[in-house]
């Protein structure tokens, strides 16, 4: 067993790049940085000061705790109606590797969620071309038979868009994607995960994922999720096709409508944001690299400094690797999101859809950066366990 090692002390931050003194003062001042000051923080070669001003960030939000939690994906259908270039999960009906979920194979998997002491089923699926709205609410009612208690957080902006299709609502604009949530609630829905938001951009958007809902209407999603009262988290695909400038403009819409929910008082918020590093794969666009490690770091520093009302910055381990996730614990990230076992939409570190990491590799990878693992629920509160039985406190 790796013994412990005692929290980072956070020394002082050494500027070497003086372009960046007046952003450490504001920053230190809790004055919210622009846009301009997000680009000129991607460009300096001062990656230990952009790194270390994130880590001060982080810490007053979360101390030295880091976050995981037990969870299992479930990835119903790779079936999808659109053809994304960044993406190589989707299949075509009758295509090979095709597949779809009964209602009985999710059965399963909540039957094995719930013996494993999950307390979260993230549930994301490609837009199915034939299944009925039925299908959907069915498949969260059968979890909510076997699991009562697990946090069911299913369904990206881009499948609820879907929904309201196919279920005779998408004329209905917001009033629809409302209904369509409400009735999802209805079944056992808990929150909505990030997913689809890709990057805010219409020129991006018609270059790499044309056919897709557009930013306002990812946000119109949330929205409604949010007056609903549900939480959700928001994503950032990065590192293909689209610029640093189009990303900062990505974070400031996301930050801009986290403002508006809390000026209106709103029940739901965003929790996490989760920047997604573009995984190459077999994709439309495997000729691109993906980024690089630094760029990776530069990431989520940024993103830490640029939302600075959104409370919890997730590196997603699946997609970044646990060795980066832990760089990133250090940069600006306080959750590595969760135990996960089977994932289907990216393989980085496997070339199966069994992608898993104990409890035990994730508190040691925690601990190894230097923080102290919680283990947390969906909406973050911390979870008292006893084998497989868990509570949360509040
Ligand atoms: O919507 C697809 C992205 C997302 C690729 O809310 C890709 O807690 C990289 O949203 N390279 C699904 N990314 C995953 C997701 C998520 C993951 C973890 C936690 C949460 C949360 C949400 O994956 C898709 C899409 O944006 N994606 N293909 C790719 N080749």
């Amino acid at each position: 067993m790796t013994p412990p090692i005692a929290p980072l002390q956070n020394p002082e931050i050494r500027i070497k790049d003086p372009l960046l003194e007046p952003i450490v003062e504001k920053v230190r001042a809790g004055v919210r940085i622009t846009e301009t000051e997000g680009l000129q923080l991607y460009e300096t070669n001062d990656i230990w000061t952009l790194c270390s001003l994130a880590d001060e960030v982080r810490r007053k939000w979360h101390g030295d705790i880091a976050y995981y939690n037990i969870n299992r994906h479930i990835n119903y259908s790779n079936v999808c109606a659109l053809s994304c270039k960044f993406c190589d999960f989707y299949r075509k009906k009758d295509q090979e590797g095709a597949y779809e979920y009964s209602i009985e194979d999710i059965k399963k998997e909540a039957q094995g969620a719930k013996e494993s002491g999950a307390t979260e089923i993230h549930i994301v699926g490609g837009l199915h071309p034939w299944l009925p709205f039925s299908y959907y609410t069915d498949l969260i009612r059968a979890i909510r038979e076997i699991a009562p208690d697990i946090h069911i957080k299913a369904f990206t902006a881009v499948e609820i868009v879907h929904l309201a299709k196919i279920s005779k609502r998408g004329r209905d604009g917001n009033a629809g994607i409302s209904s369509v949530i409400h009735d999802l609630i209805d079944a056992g829905l808990g929150s909505l995960p990030g997913g689809g938001a890709e990057v805010f951009d219409d020129r991006v958007h018609d270059e790499a994922f044309r056919g897709k809902i557009r930013g306002q209407q990812w946000m119109d999603v949330h929205r409604a999720a949010h007056e609903l009262g549900l939480n959700s988290n928001a994503t950032m695909l990065y590192g293909h096709i689209e610029s640093r400038v189009e990303r900062l403009r990505h974070m400031s819409l996301l930050r801009e409508e986290q403002d508006r929910a809390n000026e209106d008082s709103i029940e739901g918020k965003f929790q996490a944001i989760i920047p997604l590093p573009f995984i190459p794969g077999v994709s439309e666009l495997s000729h691109l690299p993906g980024p690089g490690g630094l760029e990776n770091l530069r990431t989520i520093a940024i993103v830490r400094l640029m939302l600075d009302n959104v409370p919890h910055v997730k590196a997603f381990w699946i997609m970044q690797t646990i060795q980066m996730a832990q760089h990133m614990l250090q940069c600006g990230a306080d959750d590595i999101d969760g135990t996960v076992v089977w994932y289907d939409i990216t393989k980085v570190s496997s070339s199966s859809t069994h992608q898993e990491c104990t409890v035990k590799d994730l508190e040691r990878a925690i601990i190894d950066a230097g923080f102290t693992p919680v283990e947390r629920d969906t909406l973050y509160r911390k979870v008292q366990r006893n084998g497989t039985d868990w509570s949360v406190l509040d």
